[in-house]
């Protein structure tokens, strides 16, 4: 527990310093485009703190709603499936950590195992949506 609040910190610590770095470096217009495509990832790995949802020991299901995954960041074990319900007339497609899991619009999609999956963080994202992404580890 300890270790991985200091992980989460030293990363947001990263994230930080990079973003003052690019306000500081960056006093012409130029800095504009960069501050927001620094958004993304620092809201991404934010995520993987306190904001996390723990589906050891229960269900993992993840609602997808309004072109977003909900929860964003969650953790599994390796011997539990993950349910994804896409509220979304839209088809969707969960890629990240080696899977690859297509979810047709207003359909219930079970991943039997994940036992295929080295312990880990991963990034994950919708294939068709670049916009719809987070973080899932896989213990
Ligand atoms: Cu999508």
């Amino acid at each position: 527990m300890r270790r991985s609040t200091i992980g989460s910190v030293s990363i947001l610590t990263l994230v930080l310093t990079i973003t003052l770095a690019a306000c500081g470096g960056g006093g012409d217009a130029s800095a504009g485009p960069g501050a927001t495509g620094a958004t993304g990832p620092a809201d991404a790995t934010g995520a993987t703190g306190a904001d996390c949802v723990d589906f050891t020991g229960g269900t993992a299901t993840i609602t997808i709603s309004d072109f977003a995954f909900d929860p964003t960041c969650f953790t599994v074990s390796a011997s539990q499936g993950l349910t994804f319900v896409n509220k979304d007339t839209s088809a969707h497609k969960f890629v990240g950590a080696g899977l690859e899991v297509p979810i047709d619009g207003k359909s219930t999609v079970k991943v039997k195992s994940l036992s295929d999956i080295a312990p880990g963080t991963y990034t994950f994202a919708c294939a068709f949506h670049p916009t719809m992404r987070g973080t899932m580890t896989v213990q």
